[in-house]
């Protein structure tokens, strides 16, 4: 497919350093991390400041050029890849990396959106305070990405949403418009909350440039127990009895099978399993606290003995050391990775209603060995938000083209569970390109219809992420 070529305006506003052209250099920001899709570009633009991220959209509104932007290009959705088409750019905004300020008074940091979040935190952390979203792709994800995709990960049961942790925004629209809302208001009703309605938006209505974010103390003690429970109900009920006895104590609470738990061991180097046996089923709970002698060993001790008395909880490992907790979480973050290097797989980013979640782990992979025999269920994943990757490993006797071949039937099949369980086809990682055609069975009638008005009122040309999100929007 030949490409257009870029106007030569853009080298004026960005110069050689905002401007990748080469396609061997431009190769990876085509492609996306699961290895699904490969699109096309005119070029990659980099601009290094709002102004030139605003002259640029300005231009590609005048020239009818579609704008995919990307952060750390770690979408789980395909959501940064562009299409195969010939008009459109990729716009990164890696080079917008910087933190603006660290407010402890205010308790806020303004960044740019090319910030990486591994970056972000230890910002907060040289402030003596936690930015608290936590994630496997924390290293390369960036807070425009996180924000856009409305990210959840770890730490959602204590923290909340990447939307939860945003007070301002300052945003690019499809015309080239700044929205200056880099308020740090903890109270701002002052009519539709625009803010709200870029985050989750996969940079379909508009380009995050600066955000303001909340901070919170840091943690000053913490207790980290990886622990072997004989099924997924007794992983319920370990979380609640964890939020029963201190709530407010709960940084993570995750689970993973027994499968997934395998996978990482045999596939990540120096990964190994602190128990003295292999177990069905694993929960990982972090405990954390601002204040000193909080008692959260006591409480982490207290509580897996009463546990382990019921025969909830039948062996557990309890982090002695800050090494020992990262080895800990390191079994739970390679998750993705352990199934990436063991063969394709498919994945299904859903929620329920945290008291359903035991149920829909059993049914969904029962649901899912009956459609493809001998495919390995891998759910795992926050379990405190209702949030699982119920996952689907291929089978060892297939290969990996006619099993990805089955995903939407894989992914039909798993959503009937999740609809018949009241749950949501997209938890956390967004709908991207991959889950366009759900929306209509899912979000159809007068939600779509509203988010179709409200895409044609913010980007009437169609320029912003085409493709994405809404169905039929190319
Ligand atoms: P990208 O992938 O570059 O973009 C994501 C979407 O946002 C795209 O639609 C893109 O067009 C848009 N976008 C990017 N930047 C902007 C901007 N500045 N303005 C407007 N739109 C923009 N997700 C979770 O929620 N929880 C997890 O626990 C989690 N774990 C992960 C672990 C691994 C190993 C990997 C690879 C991914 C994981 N993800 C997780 C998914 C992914 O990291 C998140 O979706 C993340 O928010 C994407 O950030 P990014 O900077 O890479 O965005
Ligand atoms: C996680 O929680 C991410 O590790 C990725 O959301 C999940 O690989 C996945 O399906
Ligand atoms: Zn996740």
């Amino acid at each position: 497919m030949p490409l257009d070529s870029l106007p030569p305006d853009f080298a004026s506003i960005l110069g050689p350093a905002g401007i990748i052209a080469d396609p061997s250099d431009m190769e990876a920001y085509l492609r996306d991390w699961r290895g699904l899709w490969r699109g096309e570009a005119m070029a990659v633009l980099r601009p290094a400041t709002t102004e030139e991220v605003a002259a640029c959209v300005r231009l590609c509104a005048r020239d009818g050029i579609a704008i995919i932007p990307q952060g750390g290009n770690t979408s789980m959705v395909g959501g940064a890849t562009p299409e195969a088409k010939p008009r459109q750019v990729v716009l990164s905004l890696a080079r917008m990396n910087r933190v603006l300020e660290v407010d402890t008074a205010d308790m806020t940091m303004t960044v740019e959106a090319g910030l990486v979040l591994a970056h972000a935190q230890r910002a907060a952390e040289e402030h003596g305070a936690l930015f608290p979203l936590s994630l496997g792709a924390e290293g390369t994800a960036m807070i425009g990405g996180l924000l856009s995709t409305n990210a959840g990960g770890n730490t959602t049961v204590r923290y909340g949403n990447a939307r939860e942790l945003m007070l301002g925004l300052e945003v690019v629209l499809p015309d080239g418009s700044v929205v200056n809302g880099l308020r740090r208001l903890r109270k701002d009703n002052t009519g539709y909350a625009l803010r709200h309605l870029f985050v989750g938006a996969e940079g379909t209505l508009g380009i995050i440039t600066r955000a303001v974010l909340r901070i919170f103390p840091a943690a000053r003690e913490t207790a980290t127990a990886l622990c072997a429970v004989p099924d997924e109900d007794a992983a319920l009920t370990l979380f609640r009895r964890f939020r029963t006895a201190d709530e407010g104590a709960v940084r993570a609470f995750e689970y993973m099978s027994g499968t997934g738990m395998d996978l990482v061991t045999r596939y990540v180097e120096g990964a190994t399993l602190p128990l003295s046996e292999r177990a069905a089923h694993y929960a990982l709970v972090d405990l954390s606290a601002s204040r000193e002698r909080a008692g959260l060993r006591a409480l982490m001790e207290g509580v897996l003995e009463a546990a382990m008395e019921a025969g909830e909880v039948t062996d557990a490992a309890l982090a002695e050391s800050e090494a020992q907790r990262a080895a800990i979480w390191r079994l739970r973050e390679e998750h993705p990775e352990a199934q990436k290097r063991a063969g394709a797989s498919v994945k299904n980013d859903v929620s329920v209603p945290v008291s359903a979640v035991p149920t829909l782990i059993r049914e969904a992979s029962e649901a899912c060995r009956a459609l493809i025999p001998g495919a390995r269920p891998v759910p795992f994943g926050h379990m405190g938000d209702g949030n699982i990757h119920m996952n689907l490993q291929q089978p060892e006797s297939m290969t990996a083209e006619d099993f990805l071949a089955r995903s939407h039937d894989i992914m039909d099949t798993v959503n009937e569970v999740v609809r018949r369980l009241g749950g949501s086809f997209s938890a956390e990682h967004g709908v991207g390109r991959l889950k366009t055609d759900m929306m209509a069975g899912w979000r159809g009638g007068a939600e779509l219809a509203a988010m179709r008005a409200i895409k044609a009122a913010l980007d009437p040309l169609g320029i912003m992420n085409p493709g994405k999100v809404l169905p039929g929007d190319a």
